[in-house]
Formats: structure tokens, sequence, C-alpha cells
């Protein structure tokens, strides 16, 4: 069992949930999902204003940003073809750390390079929320902010390493995060370097 600290009620940190070796393999397997589903740069909904993130999805599903709204979809927004299936290790890494009896049908990948951020949001475009939201955070460290379920409430900080896991969940299933930003140089995974965040999801209700 991998340790286990509440940050605040309804987020789980789990801090190196995954081992170097599990982490390469998630790479590796992560390499496969963007030969089938290219990395695309998503945009903001009302300005197209590009993201500086950019995104891929494996599962069932997949989330999507355009100016046509956020969403999620089968299919990858530029090839229409369908996305790749989610690794093993993701689905397994749901089922030992979230309480929660049905699979997620999306998993949403995220490159940052050295100066990508990812501004606070809430996770509101799934119909299940009462399924946590877990994710895995492999490559350089990210400064990840969290707040309440107001946008303007007090926030707090926790730096992300490869190999980490974090769950939302319960009161904090809506709460508003965001990265402030990675720190370059802290991790050798990626060889470019960069941060990757995969976050799993349940999207409909079972
Ligand atoms: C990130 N994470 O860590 C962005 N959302 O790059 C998220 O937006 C996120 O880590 C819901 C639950 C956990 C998360
Ligand atoms: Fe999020």
């Amino acid at each position: 069992m991998t340790n286990r600290i509440e940050i605040a009620p309804g987020v789980v940190h789990f801090p190196g949930s995954f081992d170097r070796m599990a982490q390469e393999a998630l790479v590796s397997s992560l390499r496969e999902v963007a030969k089938a589903a290219p990395l695309f740069t998503p945009r903001m909904p009302r300005t197209g204003k590009p993201f500086s993130v950019k995104m891929t999805n494996c599962g069932t599903l997949g989330w999507v940003s355009d100016t046509d709204g956020y969403r999620y979809q089968p299919t990858h927004p530029d090839s229409g073809a369908p996305w790749p299936p989610m690794p093993p290790a993701l689905l397994e890494a749901w089922t030992s750390l979230v309480a929660y009896p049905h699979p997620p049908e999306a998993c949403l990948v995220n490159f940052y390079d050295g100066t990508a951020r990812m501004g606070l949001h809430q996770d509101r475009d799934e119909q299940a929320f009462d399924a946590p939201v877990l994710s895995v955070s492999l490559g350089d460290t990210g400064i990840f902010r969290v707040g309440g379920t107001m946008r303007s409430g007090p926030t707090r900080s926790v730096k992300l390493q490869s190999g980490d896991a974090l769950s939302f969940g319960g009161p904090a299933r809506l709460a508003f995060h965001g990265i402030d930003r990675i720190i370059p140089g802290t991790s050798t995974l990626l060889p470019q370097g960069g941060r990757i965040n995969l976050t799993l999801r349940r999207v409909m209700r079972p």
C-alpha cells in the first residue's frame, strides 16, 4: 500500500505510487498512445486562445476543448480516429487507489514543456460527480495549487513529483485547482524534460 496523505478533505496525495520501473513502462505505453493519437493543442472555448499544454487521450472517451466548448468525445479531434486503449497499469492504479466500483472511461494526457501551466479550474464536464478523479504525474515536478469550491477561496500548494498520484473526490470533487508552473530539471524520466500528467475520470453515470 503506498503512502496516503489527505492534504484537504477529499484531496489525497499518494507520493511515489509508481516506482521508477513502473514510470518507465508508463512512458513507453504513452509513446504508443501518442503515435495513435498525436498530441494536439486545445483552445479556450470563448476566445480560441491556445492552451500552453498539449493534450491527447486514451480510453473510450477523451476530453477536448475548442471553440465549440469543452466536452468528451470518442474520437481524436484532428484524425477522427477512436482513442487508443488505456494502458492496463492505469486501470490497476484506479482499482487500487480509488474507492469506486466502475472503471474510468477517460484518461486525459497533458504534456507540459518548461513554461506551460494550467490555470485554476474545476473538473466538471463529467456526469459522474460521485466518482473521484485520479491523476498521475511523470517527469519534472509540478507545483499544484488546490482551493475550495469557490474560485476566490484560499488555496494551498503541493509539489507533485514523478510517480506521484493524487485523487480528488467527495467534498473536493469540484474544488478549483491548477498547475502554477513546473520545475525544469527535476527529473530524468523524460529525456527532453517536461512533465506529463494523466487524469483518469469516470465520465458517464454507470
Ligand atoms: C495537472 N491536474 O496536474 C493538472 N484534475 O497537470 C488536474 O487538472 C487534475 O491533478 C483533477 C484531479 C487531479 C488533477
Ligand atoms: Fe483538473
